[in-house]
């Protein structure tokens, strides 16, 4: 089984290479944010409760982003592999993750750095936030989550350092560039 942890600011590019890596490799995609957006959408209560998070810019709470992981997970039996899109995002998820991929008999196999410098990250999230009609794309809740990504999340890739299966991955550039990238890291980690 081979578990991918695609990880990076927010607008680094971690849905857009999600999509390419499913193509080539058929993993099953788990993205907090897309299930946080559809739970919103539904008004759950987890949704009405991550709303109020994610319009502040701020990161919802890892009992809560947690416990969905570990729900989504009893639903993988049979699957060759996963690509955590946008979890962990806080040391305290990673370790969790860590724990309940254990107890799987499986753990992380690569966890993907994609590193954006903050200019680019903001035009595209600017860019995106013209069609989107996410209520997160303006400038102002922008910031705010570039902050929450550097206080919060950025530790994150420490943990995986220390794990040994964190690449560090050049975000800018083309798309197909940069999946190119992210395949070979992906295909060595998987022949270690
Ligand atoms: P997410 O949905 O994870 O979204 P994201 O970080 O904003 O975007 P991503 O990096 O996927 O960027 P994309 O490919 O779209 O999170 C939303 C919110 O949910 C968080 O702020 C938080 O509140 C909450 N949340 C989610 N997970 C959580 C967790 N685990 N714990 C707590 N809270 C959580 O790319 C962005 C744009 O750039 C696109 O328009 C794309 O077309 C463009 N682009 C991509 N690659 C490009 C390239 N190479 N060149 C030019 N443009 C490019």
């Amino acid at each position: 089984m081979t578990n991918v942890v695609i990880f990076g600011a927010p607008g680094s590019g971690k849905g857009t290479q999600s999509e390419m890596i499913i193509k080539k490799y058929g993993f099953k995609h788990f993205s907090t944010g897309d299930i946080l957006r559809k739970q919103i959408a539904a008004e759950t209560e987890l949704g009405k409760i991550a709303k109020t998070f994610i319009d502040r810019g701020q990161l919802v709470t890892d009992e809560l982003i947690i416990n969905m992981i570990s729900k989504e997970l009893d639903s993988t039996k049979g699957v060759s592999g996963i690509i955590f899109d946008g979890f962990p995002r806080t040391y305290a998820q990673a370790e969790a993750l860590k724990k309940l991929l254990n107890k799987k008999g499986t753990d992380v196999t690569v966890m993907l750095n994609i590193q954006v410098d903050d200019d680019e990250l903001i035009k595209r999230l600017l860019e995106r936030g013209k069609v989107s009609g996410r209520s997160d794309d303006n400038l102002e809740t922008i910031t705010k989550r570039i902050q929450t990504y550097y206080k919060q999340t950025a530790p994150v890739i420490d943990f995986y350092k220390k794990e040994k299966t964190a690449v560090d991955i050049k975000g800018v550039g083309t798309i197909d560039g940069i999946f190119c990238s992210i395949a070979e890291a992906i295909d060595a980690k998987m022949t270690e």
